[in-house]
């Protein structure tokens, strides 16, 4: 299914003089508001391949129906939300999951649907059928040099199709680690993942980069080989000037101070990309936004301020992807939703008055620096983000027009009530 540009347009249409109030408003507040509607359009976001369809627990799966049976589905998919949204346009790959025979055929779909592809995943976190050995026990730290051969391997292989498919990264997350003391030599897991690494950097294209996603606990609950931002940005400076770190929001033990991991990230030149979700407790996997709103704003709060000092630009300096799952509801609602949220962050942190904050970070002034960031956060900036969308041939209400245009029971009169999207 595709949503036709009319359909967006009377969609759009329909919506009256609402919005233009309500921008109008937003206009009359912030004198520099055509800049940072510029910053909206231009800011894109990657979805991943692995989100689209139901995900589930070790409990139990529900699936809505018309889940995506293919990479061109998953695509077509990827493509709805982009018709919508207009900012979603891009796609986060994870192999073998979406391997694909005809890279031509996938291309031209993706271009087709104004989609191109940022990071590749590799997957040694499960076995492949025929695959002569085990992760079991690790991949890229394992002790049988034979299976980190195998694991390497696989990694570059994913950097080959990335090149055949136009992608310019590869996302090592590993789920190395261990259960129980005493299971691993700390020192030899490290030794051998970063060997490991330096092999698959070696295999890296010019223009690729390679983002190292560290991850607290899960599936292995005693250590984990790349278990936090320390440990990511060793490997990362050990590596060299194509290795990011990357940061997943789910990853951390509870309370991090995500939003200061990022700034020091930024300063060290080492922030390589973004898996956003939202959690209440651990790698929950849970919409951008959904949980702790404030946070992420004071995430983008960093990011603006970190990459203004360094002269990065916003839209295509870091890898910005989501990484989510969707037990209860619609994948597609979900996305959208995402989405929004990611934008409101990024166009609220647009909006903090930095001058105002660094001179009363300056004076010590700190009932000042707190009226400044909430200044930014409690400004209602959906109209700014509504017309940025609507600017750029998005529609103004992404979810309520996907409902109209009932998206989801197309979706599984063509593909059937009971698909299974190919993922976790
Ligand atoms: C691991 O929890 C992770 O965050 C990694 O990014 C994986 O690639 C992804 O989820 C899907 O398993
Ligand atoms: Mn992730």
């Amino acid at each position: 299914m595709e949503i036709e540009k009319y359909q967006i347009a009377a969609h759009n249409q329909q919506q009256g003089n609402e919005q233009k109030h309500r921008f109008g408003f937003a206009a009359s507040e912030h004198p520099q508001i055509e800049n940072i509607i510029d910053q909206l359009i231009k800011f894109q976001i990657g979805i991943p391949s692995w989100a689209l369809g139901t995900g589930g627990t070790r409990f139990g799966r529900f699936s809505g129906g018309g889940e995506p049976r293919s990479l061109e589905e998953k695509i077509e998919d990827i493509g709805l939300l982009h018709q919508l949204n207009q900012c979603s346009g891009a796609v986060s790959l994870h192999i073998p999951w979406d391997t694909t025979q005809d890279y031509e055929a996938i291309k031209k779909l993706a271009k087709h649907h104004g989609l191109r592809f940022d990071a590749m995943n590799s997957n040694t976190f499960q076995d492949q059928p025929n695959q002569a050995y085990s992760y079991k026990f690790g991949s890229l730290q394992h002790t049988n040099k034979a299976v980190r051969k195998q694991a390497i391997e696989h990694n570059i292989e994913v950097i080959r199709q990335g090149v055949a498919l136009g992608s310019e990264a590869l996302t090592v997350w590993l789920a190395d680690g261990s259960c129980f003391p005493g299971q691993l030599n700390f020192r030899k897991a490290f030794q051998n993942t970063l060997e490991s690494l330096e092999e698959i950097y070696a295999a890296l294209p010019a223009q690729w980069k390679i983002f190292v996603e560290y991850k607290a606990f899960e599936p292995n609950f005693y250590s984990t080989t790349v278990g936090d931002w320390g440990q990511s940005l060793l490997y990362a400076n050990k590596l060299g000037p194509k290795a990011y770190t990357l940061v997943d929001l789910g990853h951390h033990l509870p309370n991090a101070n995500i939003e200061q991991i990022v700034s020091l990230l930024l300063m060290e030149g080492k922030l390589g990309g973004f898996h956003f979700n939202d959690s209440k407790y651990g790698d929950d996997d849970l919409t951008a936004g959904s949980m702790k709103p404030y946070q992420l704003f004071l995430i983008f709060n960093e990011l603006v301020e970190g990459m203004d000092a360094k002269g990065i630009d916003h839209a295509t300096g870091l890898g910005w992807m989501i990484d989510a799952s969707h037990n209860v509801k619609d994948p597609l609602e979900d996305l959208l939703q995402s989405v929004e949220a990611i934008m409101l962050a990024y166009a609220q942190a647009l909006l903090v008055d930095r001058k105002a904050l660094v001179i009363a970070q300056q004076e010590n002034d700190v009932a000042r620096c707190q009226e400044v960031l909430q200044q930014a956060f409690r400004t209602d900036v959906r109209a700014i983000v509504q017309e940025a969308r609507i600017r750029s041939g998005g529609a103004a209400k992404p979810i309520q027009l996907y409902r109209e245009l009932k998206v989801r029971e197309n979706l599984i009169a063509e593909r059937g009530m009971k698909t299974i999207a190919i993922g976790l």
